[in-house]
């Protein structure tokens, strides 16, 4: 049996769908432009790729959206007085710095000074812990997006084992916390296993639902996995060129014998990152509601 393929693309052009006609009314009965700043240090392609499709799409949205280029070696001190200038304007709702930053950044410190009213990409500390325990916050974009893609392909979470493999920061960690709530898309039993866990395989094999988010290609394989999971796979590694130079994607599970055994499964490209890039406007819209006291 092959796999059905939970479309990343497909899920993403539905909720953008819902975001444009919400956009078209705040403008049309409140005035109100949501706007989106995206702060990009340096030139690393992958990020380059990932914030033009921001803009893009809050672009196509009609969102106000600005697209600020910073130079690699800008100074902490000019970075923080950015985002200072862009806490204070008004017409921007939220505020993205793309990660990761160059080593001379601290990035916490970054992070810290978006303010929590702005930060829709749900890093800052006020917003972590407003997740962890459950209220109303900004929730991060990519764990957002795997939610989202659960609850609309009707994959049945509550009492499922979910593992998940991985624990960062922006994935890991929260899409776990996320899972264990008693929330829509929650009520699981969660493993998180990483790079020290010591049988994964034992853990990745007892999983109804296999979340990975390990940053290296294909190191979840078929035998790894039991017939009839359902796979989200996080990953998107750039493993080579085309001849024409473009970037050749993989994720971080070996989707093609994968996909024989497992009940569904996310594709890369088309995916996950699509669900990250919808969120982010889900969460400028609600920025730019909750400043006009509509929510
Ligand atoms: N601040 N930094 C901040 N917020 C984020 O949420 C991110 N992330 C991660 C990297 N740094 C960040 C993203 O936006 C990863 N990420 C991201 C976003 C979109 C896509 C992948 C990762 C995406 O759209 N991927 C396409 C392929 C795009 C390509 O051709 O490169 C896909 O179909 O998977």
């Amino acid at each position: 049996m092959s796999a059905k393929i939970i479309s990343g693309t497909e899920i993403a052009k539905q909720i953008r769908e819902e975001l444009k006609q919400e956009v078209q009314e705040l403008k049309d009965k409140h005035g109100l432009t949501p706007g989106l700043v995206t702060i990009l240090v340096g030139e690393n392609p992958a990020s380059i790729s990932y914030v033009t499709a921001k803009q893009r799409t809050a672009h196509d949205l009609g969102f106000h959206s600005v697209q600020d280029n910073q130079p690699e070696d800008i100074s902490e001190d000019d970075l923080l007085n950015l985002i200072k200038k862009y806490n204070e304007d008004t017409s921007i709702h939220g505020i993205l710095v793309q990660l990761p930053l160059p080593k001379h950044v601290n990035e916490s410190k970054v992070l810290y000074a978006i303010s929590p009213e702005k930060d829709v990409d749900g890093f800052h500390p006020v917003n972590v812990g407003k997740m962890v325990i459950g209220e109303q916050c900004f929730l991060p974009c990519t764990p957002h997006g795997i939610l989202e893609m659960l609850i609309r392909s009707g994959t049945e979470t509550s009492g499922a084992e979910v593992v998940v493999v991985g624990r960062s920061n922006i994935v890991g960690k929260p899409i776990a916390n996320l899972m264990l709530q008693k929330r829509e898309g929650g009520n699981a039993t969660v493993t998180i296993c990483h790079t020290r866990t010591r049988d994964m395989a034992f853990h990745t094999r007892r999983a109804d639902i296999l979340i990975v988010a390990a940053g290296r290609p294909k190191v979840i394989t078929a035998d790894m996995v039991k017939e009839g999971v359902v796979v989200i796979d996080v990953g998107v590694n750039r493993i080579g060129k085309t001849p024409e130079g473009k970037a050749i994607l993989c994720g971080d599970v070996d989707f093609d014998a994968i996909k024989e055994k497992a009940a569904a499964i996310t594709p890369v490209p088309g995916g996950v990152g699509p669900m990250t890039i919808t969120m982010l406007m889900k969460n400028t819209v609600q920025a730019a509601k909750q400043s006009a006291g509509l929510v």
